[in-house]
């Protein structure tokens, strides 16, 4: 379960100007809070429990009322996930294949960031990521506990509950959470999102090619709702029905409290499944049917908004958790590679930004932004404390969202992860693959003897053109920095100096249906 002593440590750590808020509280001056340090009581008490000092338990008691007030204008958060879309899968990204209408307005109503990284080419520790703000190998979860890519069914392995994730931020300000979709970063029960800051959990918890008839060692693929197993093995054609179903229900039972729903859909992952309405009516086979659902799904949220008039207060992100695949029909085009690797189409994912009342319309963006950043921007944005004495490598986004001119990244480099080993790093428009004897692949025999490439992005987003000759400076330079990142968070056989551990469990156990 969610270590309470250690969230309760870091809630009174938080940062100075949250110390100074529960001083000011405690000695009865409610009137000098600051607006980033609200804390709501109920929830601060829920996740820091017995281990809060009196003081701090005094400072949470006087202002609730005034609280619970303003906690009404704080925006609600929608994180839509696909898992395995490509950068080239959506009309607004440049699909001719797929219709995608809905997303198309969204991004007529809102933002594309055209630079948008997750920090792995496969789920897991891509997951991680938008959870914890963190590249995987600060948290330990860029392998699972044998060295592979990703986690698998009945892994002992899982995202440590220490780990403070964007769900249980936003709990310390009031928000109702709920994770509807594949989860991905442990399937025992201390590691589910219940146990992550989630109210409400409904989805698989790992991929959908996970099931006993892909493996025949592993349990039928379970559908839970919370922590129990309610359909094994699930129905896959219903799935993106049913997840929009529960999401548009979450939605309306918190329109009038600040929300944050989290919704990583099965699809358009391997196998692909897609409901009756779509099936067979996509140019593209099953694949462009399930993105074509996806996109039904999108419009559904949408228009829920707009009917509950809470879309001006909403943010809300289209994105995916790794590229496309090599063989199902996905595009990552203008990009290449694809899922699995840390060319740009493995790691580039398309991205559109909606929130009619601060972002502008029709805008685009192509400063290198990461799910990295979500979790402190969205921290900033709902006047919540980021733990400060935990290294977090995502930035604040804020002035990039709202269309600041000149908006720039802050972050100095991006790093391009496969499994333990770095690859590759970018720092503005230039990305450097570093020379590896054996680079490393997700799956098989690795790459021999890969030489050192410069590419310009900006010139040559296909990474097709190695320009490392014209440009030592900037190869010394790119060289220097993944340097830092191989002190900081390691490499192949090469511990970091700033990683946290993942959390393990003896004794895993299958999900199943529990028999009456
Ligand atoms: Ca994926």
């Amino acid at each position: 379960m969610l270590s309470r002593r250690v969230y309760a440590k870091r809630c009174i750590n938080l940062s100075f100007e949250e110390n100074k808020t529960i001083d000011n509280l405690h000695k009865g001056n409610t009137m000098k809070i600051p607006t980033q340090t609200k804390l709501d009581r109920r929830n601060f008490l829920k996740l820091a429990g017995s281990a809060l000092s009196a003081a701090a338990l005094a400072a949470c008691a006087s202002p609730i009322s005034a609280l619970a007030k303003q906690n009404t204008k704080k925006p609600n958060f929608i994180i839509i996930f696909c898992d395995d879309l490509g950068y080239g899968d959506i009309g607004c990204f440049g699909s001719e294949k797929h219709r995608t209408p809905n997303i198309d307005k969204m991004a007529e109503q809102g933002l594309k960031l055209t630079s948008f990284y997750v920090t792995s080419g496969v789920c897991t520790p891509s997951r991680s990521s938008l959870m914890t703000g963190c590249y995987p190998r600060r948290t330990n979860m860029h392998q699972d506990a044998a060295g592979l890519c990703v986690l698998f069914p009945v892994a002992e392995k899982g995202l440590n509950p220490n780990e403070i994730t964007i769900a249980e931020i936003l709990k310390t300000q009031n928000y109702k959470t709920a994770c509807i979709g594949k989860w991905h970063l442990g399937d025992q029960k201390k590691f589910l999102p219940t146990k992550q800051g989630f109210d409400f959990y409904f989805g698989i918890p790992y991929s959908n090619d996970m099931g006993s008839r892909q493996h025949t060692k592993n349990p039928p693929l379970p559908l839970l709702k919370n922590e129990t197993v309610i359909e094994a093995p699930v129905n896959q054609n219903t799935l993106t029905k049913r997840y929009t179903e529960q999401a548009v229900k979450f939605i309306t039972e918190n329109k009038d409290n600040p929300f944050f729903l989290y919704l990583p859909h099965t699809m358009p992952h391997n196998p692909v499944h897609a409901g009756d309405r779509f099936r067979d009516k996509s140019a593209n086979g099953r694949y462009g049917d399930a993105v074509e659902e996806i996109d039904y799904s999108t419009g559904h949220i949408l228009k829920t908004l707009e009917q509950l008039n809470i879309d001006k207060n909403t943010l809300v992100i289209f994105t995916s958790d790794n590229g496309a695949a090599k063989r199902y029909g996905g595009s990552n085009l203008p990009l290449a590679g694809f899922k699995g690797s840390t060319l740009e189409g493995g790691m580039r994912e398309p991205c559109v930004v909606r929130w009619p009342a601060n972002i502008p319309a029709g805008t685009s963006c192509d400063e290198l932004t990461s799910t990295i950043d979500l979790l402190p921007t969205f921290a900033l944005l709902a006047g919540a404390a980021t733990p400060k004495n935990t290294i977090i490598d995502g930035k604040d986004i804020r002035p990039i969202l709202f269309g600041k001119p000149n908006a720039k990244s802050l972050h100095e480099a991006f790093y391009y992860y496969q499994v333990d080993q770095l690859q590759a790093v970018r720092s503005g428009k230039w990305k450097l693959h570093l020379p590896l004897e054996t680079k490393k692949r997700n799956w098989g025999k690795p790459e021999m003897n890969y030489p050192l490439k410069l590419y310009d992005l900006k010139a040559d987003i296909a990474e097709k053109y190695n320009i490392a000759d014209k440009h030592p400076d900037v190869v010394k330079k790119l060289l220097a920095l993944a340097k830092k990142a191989q002190q900081d968070l390691g490499d192949i056989n090469k511990k970091g100096q700033n990683q946290r551990p993942a959390a393990f469990v003896q004794n895993p156990v299958p999900l199943t249906i529990k028999k009456r």
